[in-house]
């Protein structure tokens, strides 16, 4: 996305929402609920909670304090998330509507799931994993395809009070150690293998490579057949789903939770050190899933909702898995890519599942423009109700097609910030309540209070630019970092004390719409996908060659922001293009294919302070091929640094 695209939307006209008498919120509905989440919080997410049923219903409601930082929702409520998901609304007589509908890569492996047959899936994967040995409070990594049993795997955890950590299938052997490793989890959930595009992922080998290189001994790896690829089980400690699952009872009941019991742990990067495993508890992410899926989607009974995010982000937890399940949803899971076997492949899947609502992200949009509007126009998109995008800004020009071309310019597009801390949507336009801005977020979600600080921590009023906080705690934000509560203290409550710091950017205009500018931290974000800088160059000086590293984000025009490494070697080293390739396998190996370095930049010399700090902006700077303003560099060690840099930057 380029600079300027992102900057002229605040000059974005606003375009009207259509009206829709079915509609749950309209706009005076939006304001009186809105002034009422803020007046009487207590009083507003007390009504909301009786979306869910409680086995002791709650008698407090937020408990929260930003100073110490202590979060708590909803204390003394009983719930399990997997009955609320799953058989309440088989008790309730809706056993026969569908719950999934799932489609593989290759385009017409479809399945389905009935609320009843999920049921008997996640009763049947619970009691496989109570055979396995996992109790209340263990933790469980999932590492698998998009396949049902993902889904079903993190609801039967939910079931017994399992703790589910679920790690990315793309990510590679190395980084799923670490979340292992970091979390002591002692079981793992996966597959044989996925496919990807016509691609196997090879799932299961890279468990293997995980634990025996790394020398992590687990008590069970639960192996779910699913390509029927030819793999290796240690006996003892790997078992067949499809063997197991015969054995154990058909039934398995719900564990009963405290609302503040760990429901999962989700790892995500910051701008330092290793990935935070972000920890959600039970009952009020379930309120804020469940209020914020309904609101958002303005999801109707008997509609196909589909989120193309994979399980293992945040999206995938909060809007393809629990959000929907929650509201009685029909949700379609997709193991595939948009691109396989052909750029149709979302509108053609659109029109066989008739969808009515589809929710994706700006990567994807940005990618799928390119290839024209014949791809979209060969299809009957005419059950589209409303679609939504998430993960990155959106420039306008990506906003406005989506809106023509797959929209037909009548349908309302959501476009919602939001972020694995925050466990649910925060910020967009409700679909029939506001007018909508192409490349604003839009509005605050009930009981959400949007703060923009400058650098010292000044409130600033009105329309204006800031770095966005959260001045109080919402049902859905996470409670700490696994295992290291100090790090969560640090990371998002220290910048400005009694805050919550998204660390976004962030515009607010005159009509009081937020537009996210992007990270202000060392976090990039690459196809939607967050990493922090300090990861890639962790992975790049393993290399014996490499003296130091420096990577920063620069615009691409279809990941958002690609990655730009800057690699001093040793002494006496030089570059060369098989030195190159290593250090792209390397970052591969550490982290996974979606941190393939896009430019390597080698330099004899960083830019740095006299104290020896890297200054990352003039590096950003130079990355975005903005030589023109790289302010002050007076205060470098070595001022020369910066022309070796610039004449490097036009040989990339
Ligand atoms: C849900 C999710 C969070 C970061 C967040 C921000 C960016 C997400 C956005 C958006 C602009 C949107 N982000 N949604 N930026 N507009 N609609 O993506 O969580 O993976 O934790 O990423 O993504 O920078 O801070 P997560």
């Amino acid at each position: 996305m380029s600079q300027d695209a992102a900057t002229d939307a605040q000059a974005e006209p606003l375009i009207a929402p259509p009206e829709d008498a079915q509609t749950w919120c309209t706009p005076t509905q939006y304001a009186e609920l809105y002034a009422a989440s803020l007046r009487d919080p207590d009083g507003f997410w007390a009504l909301q909670a009786d979306r869910i049923d409680w086995s002791s219903k709650p008698t407090h409601v937020d408990r929260s304090s930003f100073d110490p930082v202590n979060i708590r929702w909803y204390d003394d409520g009983e719930l399990n998330l997997c009955h609320n998901c799953v058989d309440r609304h088989v008790l309730a007589g809706h056993g026969g509507d569908t719950a999934f509908i799932w489609e593989g890569d290759a385009p017409g492996d479809v399945r389905s799931l009935t609320y009843d047959a999920l049921l008997a899936e996640v009763q049947r994967f619970a009691s496989t994993l109570v055979e396995m040995g996992v109790r209340k409070g263990d933790r469980v990594t999932i590492y698998m395809p998009m396949v049902l049993e993902g889904a079903i795997a993190m609801l039967a955890c939910a079931r017994i009070g399992a703790i589910h950590s679920v790690v990315f299938g793309g990510f590679s052997p190395e980084a799923l150690a670490g979340r292992i490793e970091d979390c002591a989890s002692r079981f793992i959930v996966t597959a044989d293998a996925g496919m990807r595009g016509g691609k196997t992922v090879p799932l299961k080998a890279n468990v293997d490579a995980a634990l025996d290189q790394h020398g992590i001994s687990v008590d069970a790896v639960l192996v779910v057949r699913h390509t029927g690829a030819d793999i290796a089980m240690t006996q003892g400690r790997d078992h067949w789903y499809h063997e197991l699952a015969q054995t154990v009872p058909a039934t398995c009941p719900c564990e009963p939770m405290g609302a503040e019991d760990p429901l999962f742990i989700l790892y995500t990067s910051g701008s330092t050190g290793k990935p935070k495993g972000v920890l959600h508890t039970t009952g009020g992410y379930a309120v804020w899933v469940a209020t914020t899926f309904h609101y958002a989607f303005d999801y109707r009974p008997g509609e196909v909702y589909w989120c193309t995010a994979d399980i293992g982000w945040v999206t995938g937890h909060s809007y393809s898995v629990y959000g929907p399940l929650l509201n009685r949803a029909t949700s379609l899971l997709f193991e595939g890519v948009p691109n396989h076997p052909d750029h149709s492949r979302f509108w053609d899947m659109c029109e066989r599942h008739g969808v009515n609502i589809f929710y994706t992200a700006p990567t994807a949009i940005r990618a799928l423009m390119r290839e024209g509007e014949a791809p979209v126009e060969k299809h009957d998109l005419s059950a589209l109700r409303l679609i939504g995008s998430v993960g990155e800004p959106i420039n306008p020009e990506a906003w406005r097609w989506y809106r023509r071309t797959v929209g037909k310019d009548a349908i309302p597009v959501i476009d919602t910030w939001w972020q694995t801390e925050t466990g649910g949507i925060m910020i967009t336009t409700l679909p029939y309540a506001h007018a909508m801005r192409p490349g604003s977020a839009g509005m605050p979600f009930f009981g959400i209070q949007p703060e923009l600080v400058d650098a010292d921590g000044n409130i600033l009023d009105g329309a204006t630019e800031g770095n966005l906080c959260i001045a109080a705690s919402w049902p859905g934000q996470a409670r700490t970092v696994y295992g290291d509560h100090d790090r969560f203290v640090q990371t998002y409550f220290s910048t400005y004390k009694g805050k919550y710091f998204t660390g976004d950017g962030c515009k607010r205009d005159e009509q009081g719409y937020y537009r996210i500018t992007g990270r202000v931290d060392d976090v990039i974000n690459v196809s939607g996908h967050r990493m922090g800088t300090a990861e890639v160059e962790s992975a790049l000086v393993l290399h014996p060659r490499v003296a130091e590293a420096a990577v920063v984000g620069f615009p691409h025009d279809i990941k958002g922001q690609g990655i730009y490494c800057y690699v001093t070697l040793n002494v006496g080293e030089a570059a060369d293009q098989a030195l190159a390739g290593e250090l792209k396998a390397l970052v591969r190996k550490e982290i996974g294919p979606i941190a393939t370095p896009d430019h390597l930049h080698f330099t004899p010399a960083l830019p740095k302070t006299r104290s020896g700090k890297i200054m990352r902006r003039i590096l950003r700077k130079i990355a975005e091929n903005d030589f023109g303003s790289l302010g002050d560099t007076s205060t470098l060690a070595d001022p020369s640094v910066v022309d070796a840099l610039i004449a490097g930057r036009r040989a990339v």
